[in-house]
């Protein structure tokens, strides 16, 4: 095949990518003992350098961020120097890879962390962890400003982290119902304070927080996930279209990297939205746009040909096929991805 898809990208004045193709974040819960990166995540993400753009597992900030066995964390020192042979891995076959930051808010339980589970408010998830099906979500406390501010603190060092250990870059995970997505609807933010009530207060912690994070590394090193359509973890309300609008428009005055639409079926439509997620942002955002969700390599050209997205990220089909981008531009067949197939870092 040839493409727009194999053409280069410049994301901006540091950072040119190879190709259109993104490695989108898949958590595989592997991390080694203390949730430090192993060998074989080195080697499994050097395997994928060929991507124009690795985005890692989603990446723990601290320890109360944690929702999942055996995720990779990035606030110690021996996390910091697992990620390293990861990063270098990938640089070695010349590719790029950004980590992304994660804290799962109301999702996580005190099982990984022994402490409170914190949320925008106190408000349970209905169910139970995936894979730990023993442990039911809990009734989070609702986060203080102090605590607030904290966290926001707490991303910005991680993002810091990710810097010594020499990623490229940040992508904030702002999307699939986790902390920085359970401030933006209304299903799961109730406060009263200056977090919640108007778009612009619902907005209020994911702008600090990318603000932080730009602060600390450079905004053009710096990405951000969003789901404006729910679809995992919580449940739309037609008025979160107006916290979207807000903080589309204020990311579009800001100097990002790109925004990267979270969802797991670009086709997915929302009544609130109009339409596609994905059509939605590109609608309010003028940079860079990361699209995804069950693309295959021709509606992924369709959708860059026609200006849908400028990048296309991809998920299941990359655990099956490490060789992803060699098999797509030599026109041989992929490995079908299937569940089976998440045991093992192939
Ligand atoms: C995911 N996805 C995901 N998203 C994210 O933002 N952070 C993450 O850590 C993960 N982890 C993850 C694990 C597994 C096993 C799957 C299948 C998915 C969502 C993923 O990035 C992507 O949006 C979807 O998989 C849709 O793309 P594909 O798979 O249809 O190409
Ligand atoms: C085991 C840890 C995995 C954590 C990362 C997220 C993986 C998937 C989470 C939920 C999947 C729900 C998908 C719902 C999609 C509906 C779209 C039609």
């Amino acid at each position: 095949m040839t493409s727009t898809l194999f053409t280069p990208f410049k994301l901006n004045d540091t950072l040119t990518l190879a190709n259109r193709f993104v490695m989108a974040p898949l958590t595989r819960c592997m991390a080694g003992p203390g949730l430090v990166p192993t060998e074989q995540m080195a080697a499994y993400y050097g395997r994928r350098a060929d991507l124009g753009l690795i985005v890692t597992e989603a990446v723990i900030i601290r320890p109360d961020g944690q929702g999942y066995p055996n995720t990779p964390g990035l606030f110690t020192p021996e996390q910091i120097q697992g990620w390293r042979k990861v990063t270098d891995a990938v640089h070695a076959g010349g590719g790029k890879i950004f980590a992304q930051l994660w804290h799962v808010g109301r999702l996580s339980h005190p099982f990984f962390h022994q402490a409170e589970v914190l949320a925008p408010s106190a408000l349970a998830h209905e169910g139970t962890v995936p894979r730990m099906r023993e442990l039911t979500y809990q009734v989070p406390r609702a986060l203080t400003v102090p605590e607030i501010e904290q966290l926001v603190r707490d991303y910005a060092q991680a993002a810091a982290n990710a810097i010594d250990a020499g990623f490229d870059g940040v992508e904030i995970h702002g999307a699939n119902g986790y902390l920085i997505d359970q401030f933006l609807h209304h299903d799961t933010n109730r406060r009263e304070d200056n977090y919640g009530g108007s778009p612009a207060n619902m907005a209020r912690f994911a702008l600090e927080v990318v603000d932080a994070i730009a602060a600390r590394i450079g905004g053009e090193r710096t990405g951000l996930r969003l789901s404006p359509g729910a679809y995992v973890h919580l449940k739309g309300d037609p008025r979160d279209r107006a916290v979207f609008d807000h903080l589309l428009g204020e990311l579009d005055n800001r100097t990002l990297a790109y925004l990267h639409v979270g969802i797991f079926d670009d086709a997915l439509t929302f009544d609130y939205l109009d339409g596609r997620a994905s059509d939605y942002i590109r609608a309010h955002y003028r940079g860079t746009l990361v699209g995804v969700g069950q693309l295959t390599p021709e509606s992924a050209d369709e959708a860059v040909s026609s200006g849908r997205f400028d990048l296309v990220a991809i998920g299941r089909p990359l655990i099956a096929n490490p060789d992803y981008v060699q098999r797509v531009r030599s026109g041989a067949e992929l490995v079908p991805y299937s569940e089976a197939l998440l045991p093992q870092l192939v």
